[in-house]
C-alpha cells in the first residue's frame, strides 16, 4: 500500500472506529476525534466549545451529528490549510 492510500484508509478507519460503525459521529464522538487525532495540526482542539463551533460549521443536515460526508470536509479544510501554510508565510501565525 502506498502512503497515500494508507492515509486515505486512515481517514476512513477513523471515522469507523470513533463513531463506533455508526453513520454519523455524535458530539461526543467528534470531540474526541478531533482532540486526539487532529491537535498537532488545528487550534483549540481541547476546547469543547471551539470544537462545538466547528461541528456546528460542519453539520450541514443541522441533525447535531457529522456524518461521513461532513466529516470530509473537515478533512478537506484541515489540508487546504495545511496546504496554505505550506505554501505562505504564515507559518505559525496564531
Ligand atoms: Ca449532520
Amino acid at each position: 500500500m502506498t502512503d497515500m492510500e494508507a492515509a486515505i484508509k486512515t481517514v476512513v478507519t477513523t471515522f469507523i472506529s470513533s463513531s463506533k460503525g455508526k453513520d454519523n459521529l455524535d458530539k461526543k464522538g467528534f470531540q474526541k476525534l478531533v482532540s486526539k487525532q487532529l491537535g498537532g495540526i488545528m487550534e483549540d482542539t481541547n476546547s469543547s466549545s471551539a470544537v462545538e463551533e466547528l461541528k456546528r460549521g460542519l453539520d450541514e443536515n443541522n441533525d447535531g451529528k457529522v456524518s461521513f460526508q461532513e466529516y470530509l470536509s473537515l478533512i478537506g479544510y484541515v489540508a487546504n490549510s495545511l496546504s496554505q501554510s505550506k505554501c505562505g508565510t504564515n507559518a505559525d501565525a496564531s
